[in-house]
């Protein structure tokens, strides 16, 4: 099946709100004979759209599957660039070398890869990104800021005050942002962000913006190992999320505040992290790898770097570091 025809019969069917769609006007529409259409209707039913052939009025849509389908997506987006470009998989190892090869291969600015399961999800250092089937949201957007390679970890920081901004929008819970790259709600992780940069020595040619949020899990679908440390939206709220309007919702953030921090750099955005940030003023262990340091996290620069006042009353600018919070 055509994938450009699938979506534009999806879209049409979501935008026509359980009104029947004319299998010949779609037919004439896509230049396809009616048996054609007929075809891709089978395939969406396959795939769990609940669909209705009504005589002599056409197809009806009566309830879409719980998916993250480009066109599910795309009929709550509000962006000019960011989700324009949706790769949908059922299931991956990771989304990230997917997004990687694209980027390499010319996808454009604020292109997405996307999955309903992660079978080897990934974090920072290597470190294994639980990714439950159709329960969370698995994503790489591919970025293409005219930065410094220097300056693309700030991107974490956009990254997060975006997501946690969407989270707010849609689901009501305000989560808090761990530095660098975690939001926690009620303490425990909801979201991971994962930075990875494809650049030379002066430019950046794609960031790879890896984004995980627990979204309907209950605690029983998270491993042993991670049920103390983790939560989802709906383990909060006690309500099931749309993921694919919150997708749109994370795009649409992400759009605004990387153009945003591409224009004025990060000092505008400084104000909204640290709003949202449960680091600040709280005595940290930053966990380095050749070194510890502990102390009271004073604030973060315009560069976004954790600036750490040590008991000898000396102050330490962190790059990147996993925090322990300790009151
Ligand atoms: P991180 O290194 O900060 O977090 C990884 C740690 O978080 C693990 O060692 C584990 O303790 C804990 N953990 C694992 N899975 C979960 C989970 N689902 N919820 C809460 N805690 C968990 C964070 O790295 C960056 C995660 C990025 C994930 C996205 S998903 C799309 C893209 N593809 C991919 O493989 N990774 C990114």
């Amino acid at each position: 099946m055509n994938p450009t025809v699938k979506f534009n019969i999806t879209k049409q069917l979501l935008a026509a709100n359980g009104q029947p769609i004319s299998g010949q006007q779609l037919a004439d529409d896509f230049g396809l004979s009616r048996t054609a259409i007929w075809k891709h209707i089978k395939e969406l039913e396959e795939e769990g759209f609940e669909i209705e052939t009504v005589k002599k009025k056409g197809y009806v849509l009566k309830s879409s599957p719980d998916s993250l389908q480009a066109a599910k997506i795309d009929q709550h987006l509000a962006t000019k660039r960011f989700g324009r470009n949706i790769h949908y998989l059922q299931s991956c190892p990771t989304t990230q070398p997917i997004a990687h090869q694209l980027a390499q291969a010319g996808e454009p600015d604020g292109s997405i890869v996307i999955c309903e399961e992660q079978t080897a999800g990934k974090g920072r250092l290597a470190r294994p990104w639980t990714s439950t089937q159709g329960k969370g949201i698995w994503m790489s957007v591919i970025i293409r800021p005219e930065i410094p390679p220097t300056k693309a970890p700030q991107l974490t920081l956009v990254a997060a005050v975006a997501v946690t901004r969407a989270i707010e929008d849609i689901a009501g819970v305000r989560a808090e942002i761990k530095w660098p790259n975690d939001l926690l709600i009620n303490g425990k992780k909801c979201t991971g962000i994962l930075t990875e940069l494809q650049a030379d020595i002066d430019r950046v040619h794609a960031i790879i913006l890896g984004i995980g949020v627990n979204v309907n899990q209950q605690l029983s679908d998270f491993p042993e190992e991670i049920q103390s440390i983790a939560t989802s939206v709906q383990m909060i709220t006690g309500k099931t999320v749309d993921r694919a309007e919150l997708v749109a919702r994370i795009l649409h953030h992400l759009e605004i505040y990387t153009d945003l921090y591409v224009k004025h750099g990060f000092e505008p955005l400084k104000l909204l992290w640290e709003s949202y940030s449960c680091t600040l003023g709280k005595r940290i262990k930053a966990i380095m790898i050749h070194q510890e340091i502990e102390g009271v996290a004073l604030g973060i620069t315009n560069e976004g770097i954790l600036q750490v006042k040590t008991d000898d009353g000396e102050i330490h600018g962190i790059y990147s570091a996993d925090i322990e919070i300790q009151n």
